[in-house]
């Protein structure tokens, strides 16, 4: 996938990307990621890419014809059925789903804004969608930015290593993780659970789902209502919660 980044801050875009799992993923070209400056469109000596906002008051507004240009090349840059996309609080809700169906796009441009915000008709005439990545207030678009890279990069095929992929896929889909540990065996008293160590695949299985399970039940209880049990899942489940009474 071809994703590219209208953004003021393009060394915070390339900086995050060049670590762990994303980093593979550009090295391995399953990634490619180019930033647009708007200020390289700037048309004065001071490369100038603010403005004062209609109707008063403190705070600068992205000025429009460099983010405009900006944005066009970026548009340019990326293949035919991608999508144009602007980062504010008040966009669609960016969730494991979007990513899904925008992991199978050909390209992206994220638009990360700057200052009080940027000229509403650029929003309007060249971005097809807002997406929001949850409900706070950001200083820029460039950290939203690097989530959605990040939640999209990690879907796409060759992106993972083989044993992290495996578990991907797996029976936990829609569940908060389960419990993980290493040695020692214990710490200040506190014991690895039994299971773990038994060499019992099909036990410690069946463990991290139920814990699995369990922790959704308590913490994320919304998401085990979304996502459904089987009668096998609720079993093990009501075990859970008989263990803890
Ligand atoms: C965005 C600041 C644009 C200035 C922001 C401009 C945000 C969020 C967010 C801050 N984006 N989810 N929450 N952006 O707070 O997506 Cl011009």
């Amino acid at each position: 996938m071809r994703i590219a980044v209208v953004t003021l801050f393009p060394v915070m875009i390339h900086e995050a990307l060049a670590h762990g799992v994303l980093g593979r993923a550009v090295e391995r070209g399953v990634l490619e990621v180019e930033c647009v400056d708007p200020r390289d469109y700037a048309a004065d000596v001071h490369r100038t890419v603010d403005d004062r906002s209609y109707g008063g008051g403190p705070g600068m507004v992205l000025k429009v014809e460099p983010l405009r240009s900006a944005l066009r090349a970026a548009a340019a840059g990326v293949p035919a059925g991608s999508r144009r996309v602007y980062l504010g609080a008040d966009g669609r809700r960016f969730e494991q789903g979007l990513a899904r169906e925008a992991c199978s796009w050909p390209g992206l441009v994220l638009v990360a804004g700057r200052y009080e915000g940027v000229d509403e008709r650029l929003i309007e005439s060249e971005t097809d969608e807002q997406w929001s990545i949850g409900d706070y207030v950001l200083s820029g678009g460039e950290l939203p930015a690097l989530v959605v890279i990040d939640a999209i990069a990690r879907l796409m095929p060759g992106t993972l290593g083989c044993a992290e992929s495996a578990e991907q896929e797996s029976f936990s889909e829609g569940l908060v993780d389960w419990p993980h540990y290493t040695r020692p065996p214990a710490i200040d008293g506190l014991a690895v659970p039994a299971v773990l160590m038994s060499g019992d695949h099909a036990a410690i299985h069946r463990w991290r789902l139920q814990q699995a399970l369990g922790r959704t039940w308590l913490r994320r209880p919304e998401l085990l209502e979304r996502r459904g049990m089987s009668d096998e899942e609720r079993v093990l489940l009501e075990e859970f919660k008989i263990g803890r009474a």
